[in-house]
């Protein structure tokens, strides 16, 4: 089976009008985009997703910020994609990310305690799996 990744456009994407933006930059690299779906999360659901992070000083923050508006779940599809797509997401901190990433090009420091960095992607291929199964169950 071809490998997979779950991509997610967080609420500043979302409120700034990047959805496409994301899309386009998903599609014109050769992936395919499998699911889309735009929805809000609550929170059991995010502290699954973010199981790694729920004991954080930094969690009540992220919570606060993806769950401030609309995401957009995407499951993409192609060989290397999950390691593919972190490449292009860029580094966590947008003003570290390079330029040309999705969080390099787009993303910026506010004056509040969140990292908006527009884009969440898997780091791995068994947690792509695990967040897919959490976003799609069905899938
Ligand atoms: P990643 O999204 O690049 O994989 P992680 O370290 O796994 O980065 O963190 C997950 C998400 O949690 C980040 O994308 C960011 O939105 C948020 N986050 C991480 N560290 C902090 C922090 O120190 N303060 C606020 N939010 C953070
Ligand atoms: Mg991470």
């Amino acid at each position: 089976m071809t490998e997979r990744t779950l991509i997610l456009v967080k609420p500043d994407g979302v409120r700034r009008g990047l959805i496409g933006s994301v899309l386009h930059r998903i599609e014109r690299k050769g992936y395919l985009i499998q699911k889309l779906e735009k929805r809000k999360v609550d929170e059991a659901t995010l502290a699954q997703h973010y199981a790694e992070h729920v004991d954080k000083p930094f969690y009540p923050e992220l919570v606060r910020f993806m769950t401030s508006g609309d995401v957009v779940a995407i499951i993409a599809e192609g060989e290397n994609v999950v390691h593919g797509f972190r490449v292009m997401m860029g580094a966590t901190l947008p003003t570290d990310a390079a330029p040309g990433t999705i969080r390099g090009d787009f993303g910026r420091d506010w004056d509040n305690h969140e990292i908006q960095n527009i884009v969440h992607g898997s780091d791995a291929i068994e947690s792509a799996e695990r967040e897919i199964a959490i976003w799609f169950p069905e899938a």
